[in-house]
């Protein structure tokens, strides 16, 4: 009887998808690019609420040695978590997937990272400048790249955060300086920017990472973002938010709810009018911290959804020109197409391996 009163799909009639790859992403990849000549371990970031969706193809087409950090494992639920976990690294036997939080620092998790590293690269490239090993750390924007090299680097030197920090995106806006995480072994991590996929699927997958805060939230619109939260928590039966607003039951219209917690708390106009925007940009907030339960968004994946969303993943990451190139929104000001950088890339590192061979 109570199924009745939740929605069990959300209606995207009339949405657009969200896009947002602006300059600094462009340049950012395109930096990424040029660095990774001298790269001996990619450390891809991804938000544990979102396993799979929103993947960068990009990213995971860099060809180095690397580790898939689930991260903000708090935040996600914990059976889905493993599950995710379990599930990704069944699909891809070679890809070591380990939870993480940043905040809370757990320690065998960011030892398991640097274990990874330090058995992926061969001894003679992490001895090769006297530098140590150069790690890169890539992923999404605001998914916790900077929080694991403070996280990293507080673990196994000690030392304080170097890296800046934000719970909004865009807050590292150019390939950084190399960190020192390690001093012996010798590790350096360069913090990049976050790079959205230049294509989103379709408008739930670009909720789903609007949800956990990949995109300027007022882009996207903050009742937009919170309806799908709303409506994501009930259709899981998760009810913490009922307790939390003083409210007398669950509710799933996204208006009535935001009336009734801008009510609760005090949100109020001049005129007396409520003030649902900071409603939602409250209710959204309480999401991101885990206030309200944790919550994975893309749980489809216990029940048996996840090898087809990653089988299209890994196809088009093996393949990137192809599947990608024809679906490809306008790029930045400068109207820099990263697919190309990685096709010249690749064809260059391709050149310099066979000059070697020659000499
Ligand atoms: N709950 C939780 N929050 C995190 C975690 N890692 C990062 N954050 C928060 O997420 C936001 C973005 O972190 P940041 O490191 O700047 O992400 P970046 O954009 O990928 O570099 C900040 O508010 C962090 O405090 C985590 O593991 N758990
Ligand atoms: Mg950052």
């Amino acid at each position: 009887m109570a199924a009745a009163r939740f929605r069990t799909v959300f209606d995207v009639s009339g949405l657009a998808r969200p896009n947002w790859f602006p300059g600094h992403m462009a340049r950012g990849m395109r930096e990424i690019a040029r660095n990774l000549q001298h790269i001996d371990y990619v450390i891809e970031v991804h938000d544990a609420r979102v396993p799979v969706s929103g993947r960068n193809p990009l990213l995971q087409a860099l060809q180095k040695p690397s580790t898939l950090l689930l991260n903000k494992m708090d935040l996600g639920d914990p059976a889905v978590n493993k599950i995710a976990k379990a599930r990704l690294h069944e699909i891809n036997p070679r890809h070591n997937v380990v939870l993480t939080s940043a905040t809370l620092r757990l320690e065998r998790a960011l030892t398991l990272v640097v274990d990874h590293i330090l058995a992926n690269v061969p001894a003679e490239r992490a001895d090769k400048d006297g530098e140590g090993i150069h790690a890169m750390i890539v992923g999404m924007p605001n998914v916790g790249k900077s929080s694991t090299i403070n996280a990293l680097r507080r673990l196994l030197t000690g030392e304080g955060a170097r890296a800046k920090v934000g719970p909004i995106p865009g807050i590292t806006r150019a390939v950084m300086q190399p960190l020192h995480i390690s001093r012996d072994p010798k590790i350096m991590l360069i913090d990049t920017p976050g790079i959205m996929a230049p294509h989103i699927p379709n408008v739930e997958v670009g909720l789903k990472l609007a949800a956990v805060g990949t995109f300027i939230d007022h882009q996207v619109g903050e009742a937009l973002i919170a309806d799908y939260i709303l409506f994501s928590l009930n259709l899981r039966r998760k009810f913490d938010y009922v307790k939390r607003y003083n409210m007398d039951q669950p509710c799933d219209d996204i208006n009535v709810f935001l009336s009734a917690l801008a009510q609760h708390s005090g949100l109020v106009l001049k005129g007396g009018l409520l003030n649902t925007t900071l409603a939602a940009a409250r209710f959204i907030k309480d999401y991101r911290e885990g206030a309200l339960g944790r919550l994975t968004l893309d749980d489809a994946i216990v029940e048996g959804g996840l090898p087809a969303i990653v089988a299209a993943q890994t196809a088009q990451a093996s393949s990137p020109k192809a599947s990608e190139q024809a679906r490809l929104p306008p790029l930045d000001e400068e109207n820099w197409n990263p697919v190309d950088a990685f096709d010249r890339l690749r064809a260059e590192e391709k050149r310099l391996r066979g000059f070697k061979r020659r000499r």
